[in-house]
């Protein structure tokens, strides 16, 4: 299959971004009759083509300042940008708001070309070139092959196509291996198909016939049919910028920013813990800014909440200010410890957003001021679906500093397990379901069962079923369930343990069933319990009192002396002396020990079923038949009618004998 690289332009309003796009592809990407009109971009554009074994797609963005939004909806999901600068007019405000944007977004490879070559001399060009170079000096640019090109001429494009099969053989692939993820930047529809939306699939595969869901809102869909790159597919691979055919929702239920993905696997939310990085020449970025926030295809309006600085040279910064606004003040108190991050500085944050986002953990993304709206910071999610404590507190900062990671580090084995712990800990008996390990954690779910099996190796974490919980907790489960035994024995000495459910719901009402099945198993094969239908201390042992020992012992006659004709329940009490209360316990007791067996509404004594059962039994060999009716049984037996049809009926379903007609079979 040929190698998908998804290209980005990028740079100021003018400066030739969509000609060089037309010049290498023969497609141009202004495709409104506005844009064509206007002669600028204004939203998104697509091309493709083949060069040098590589199938590229172009994502043509505009450049005005009016339309970064567009922008930002398809700069998300490139492997590499293309920087233009025109060499005529060198760099200008966007070209710096665009290179702001891919290096805040951690846009992985890219490359330099200054177009409009023919419209410079050569040192105009050579200006251009040092401007270009100190712009991308020290960032993941700095290194990039910096091309002058003129689409007029056609000087500079066979060095260009060469430069981009070059920085597009080094691209990492994306990850297939995790969870089907593609932010949705157009929506249309097509006669005779119904719904297509597109986008670039950043993660995991799709093909036709998948079942998916549009979130945020939860719409299922399925995957009617597949193009990529205007060929038609049964399936599409990261990294492949593609066009679903969707079956079962309406064009106007979708919208640009709202996502295709793994039904499950993303759960839309309002907040996220994160890391932020302020632009230098920005102003200080207050605690609870209005901003706007920019990820994947999606803009939603919120707050930043500070939480605290990432370094502690950070930390300097803000204190500085913090003396300082309040020297401004006329020395007055100054709110909080943390009144704002420094332009250049980073910090650790918490956004707060006015509609659900699609986010997972290690999802980069970009604020703009609320108005005007500039570019102002961006940064890495660290905590989708972080819990709603207090975020002023130390702990907070604890916390956010173990969650911190390198999304692109080789090895992320270590910082999934550092961050599913802290997660697990947070969750409490709650524990993690595994689908929750792939949203929140950003563990891919190829990884997920290996990354909980270390954490359980690390004696850190236990699973049970497709749930996770600290190990923390399942051992002060534990000890709660021994805890609850032992205070349910001394209030009732008698009973031979607590139902299962009555003790789940004690200890563990919150929590996975599973998870507490597991914590008895451990406990019965470690002996500290016995659980059947009733759980109990292993070392529990019945302890009647004099009184109740006393009733005990006169019920139980008073059922064995009875035999098929026992006594009256309510009259027990009065004849053996025995308070009702004592009498309910204990005939409550020897029914749980199988002393004494319910038939119907009756009471009778185990011995005297047993041997009734042996008795009619041994009619079939007798001289009587291995027939019995109800007279034969009510004189033979010496029992009236009211014992004799229950008991009777309590044969039968003993598999003694079968009622047939009027008579019973003895089997
Ligand atoms: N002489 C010359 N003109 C060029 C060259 N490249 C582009 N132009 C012209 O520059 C103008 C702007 O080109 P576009 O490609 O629309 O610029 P853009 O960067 O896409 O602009 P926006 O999308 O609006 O940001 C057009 O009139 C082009 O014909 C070039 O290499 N040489
Ligand atoms: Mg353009």
């Amino acid at each position: 299959m040929t190698r998908s690289v998804i290209v980005g332009t990028a740079g100021h309003i003018d400066h030739g971004k969509s000609a060089l796009v037309r010049a290498l592809t023969g497609t141009d990407p202004d495709r409104l009759k506005e844009e064509q009109a206007r002669g600028i971009t204004i939203d998104l554009g697509f091309a493709h083509q083949v060069i040098g074994g590589i199938n590229f797609a172009f994502v043509d963005v505009p450049g005005h300042e009016r339309f970064v939004k567009n922008m930002l909806a398809g700069v998300g999901g490139i492997d590499l940008v293309v920087l233009v600068v025109a060499a005529d007019e060198s760099v200008m405000p966007q070209t710096r708001e665009h290179f702001d944007i891919c290096r805040l977004l951690h846009v992985p490879a890219g490359l330099v070309v200054l177009t409009k070559s023919d419209l410079a001399d050569a040192d105009t060009l050579e200006l251009a070139r040092l401007e270009v170079r100190e712009l991308v000096a020290g960032s993941f640019l700095e290194r990039a092959p910096v091309v002058p090109v003129s689409v007029r001429t056609g000087d500079g494009l066979e060095a260009l196509r060469a430069a981009l099969v070059d920085v597009g053989n080094r691209t990492a692939s994306r990850a297939v291996r995790g969870a089907t993820r593609l932010p949705i930047d157009r929506v249309f529809s097509m006669k005779g198909f119904g719904t297509v939306v597109t986008g670039t699939l950043v993660s995991g595969r799709l093909a036709v016939d998948d079942e998916l869901a549009i979130e945020p809102g939860g719409r299922r869909a399925k995957v009617r049919g597949l193009q990529v790159h205007g060929e038609k597919r049964r399936d599409a691979v990261a990294g492949e910028r593609s066009a679903v055919n969707l079956a079962g929702v309406e064009v106007d239920e979708i919208s640009r920013g709202k996502a295709l993905v793994a039904p499950g696997a993303f759960e839309p939310t309002r907040l996220a813990d994160a890391t932020l990085e302020l632009l230098p020449g920005t102003k200080p970025l207050k605690h609870g800014a209005r901003v706007r926030f920019h990820q994947g295809t999606a803009e939603i309006l919120g707050r930043v909440a500070l939480v605290g600085p990432l370094r502690d040279g950070d930390r300097a910064a803000a204190a500085r200010d913090a003396h300082a606004a309040g020297a401004a003040a006329g020395g007055g108190q100054t709110k909080g410890e943390m009144p704002a991050v420094q332009p250049g500085a980073r910090a650790f944050v918490r956004l707060r957003l006015e509609a659900p986002a699609v986010l997972a953990r290690g999802d980069r993304y970009i604020l703009r001021a609320y108005s005007p709206p500039m570019t102002i910071a961006g940064g890495l999610i660290l905590d989708p679906k972080p819990p709603r404590t207090a975020i002023r507190a130390a702990a907070a900062l604890e916390r956010l500093k173990r969650l911190d990671f390198d999304p692109v580090a080789a090895d992320r084995a270590a910082a999934d397990a550092r961050a599913i712990a802290a997660m697990l800990d947070e969750t409490g008996v709650a524990g993690m379901p595994l689908a929750a390990v792939t949203s929140r954690a950003g563990v891919e779910p190829a990884s997920v069962a290996s990354r909980v099996e270390g954490l359980v190796a690390a004696q850190q974490a236990i699973r049970a079923a497709d749930t996770v919980v600290a190990a923390g907790v399942f051992a002060h489960l534990k000890n709660a369930i021994v805890a609850s035994l032992g205070e349910h024995h001394r209030a009732e000495p008698i009973s031979e343990g607590m139902p299962r459910e009555a003790l789940r719901e004690q200890v563990f009402a919150h929590g996975a069933p599973a998870i507490f099945d597991l914590a008895l198993s451990e406990l019965t094969a470690s002996q500290s319990i016995v659980a059947r239908d009733r759980v109990a201390l292993a070392t529990h042992r019945l302890a009647l009192t004099p009184e109740e020992e006393r009733a005990r012992t006169a019920i139980e006659r008073a059922y064995r002396d009875g035999g098929l004709k026992p006594p009256d329940v309510s009259a027990i009490a009065s004849t053996a002396g025995v308070p009702p209360a004592v009498a309910d316990r204990i005939l409550k007791l020897l029914q749980r020990q199988k002393i004494l067996v319910k038939v119907d509404v009756l009471l009778f004594h185990d011995d005297a079923l047993s041997r009734l059962k042996a008795d009619v039994s041994a009619l079939k060999s007798g001289t009587g038949g291995a027939k019995i009716d109800v007279a034969t049984f009510k004189e033979r037996f010496g029992v009236t009618r009211k014992f004799a049809i229950p008991l009777l009926e309590y044969l039968d379903r003993e598999r003694v004998t079968r009622r047939i007609g009027e008579t019973r079979v003895v089997l």
